[in-house]
């Protein structure tokens, strides 16, 4: 009795598993990065041109973090700027303390891009990323 219950859940998941993809076009991508000890745990990402990714991104740390990401002027700006925190823009976001957070992008030219958490110190400490777009 107890098994057919549990499986009983698991086919349930794997329902709404198989209707969530289905449901969309073109299936988005999805990149989860944990940040853990003020450091991403994947430091490269390679991702295709023109589809939609979504990153998930898990803050296990006590403390908040950021992920931003851009090209080289985007990232000089980002070092001298005065933002306190990030919501806005899909590019540019705050990840709370404990908290996950996902942003969904699209890229849609080839090349280089770094993502880079601009709290004080930490870019310094490693928390710096690259991700790869694909043509
Ligand atoms: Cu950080």
């Amino acid at each position: 009795m107890k098994l057919r219950s549990v499986r009983g859940v698991a086919a349930v998941v794997l329902l709404i598993a198989a209707s969530t993809v289905a449901g969309c076009g073109a299936s988005p991508q999805v990149v989860t990065l944990t940040i853990h000890y003020s450091g991403f745990d994947r430091t490269e990402v390679t991702i295709p041109r023109g589809v939609p990714v979504t990153f998930v991104l898990v803050n296990e740390d006590p403390i908040d973090h950021e992920w931003l990401i851009g090209d080289e002027e985007f990232h000089e700006a980002h070092r001298s700027g005065t933002h306190e925190r990030h919501d806005a823009v899909p590019t540019e976001v705050t990840v709370p303390a404990l908290e996950t957070v996902s942003t969904t992008i699209t890229f849609d030219e080839a090349g280089s891009l770094a993502f880079i958490c601009h709290l004080p110190g930490h870019e310094a400490y490693g928390m710096v990323g690259v991700l790869t777009v694909t043509g």
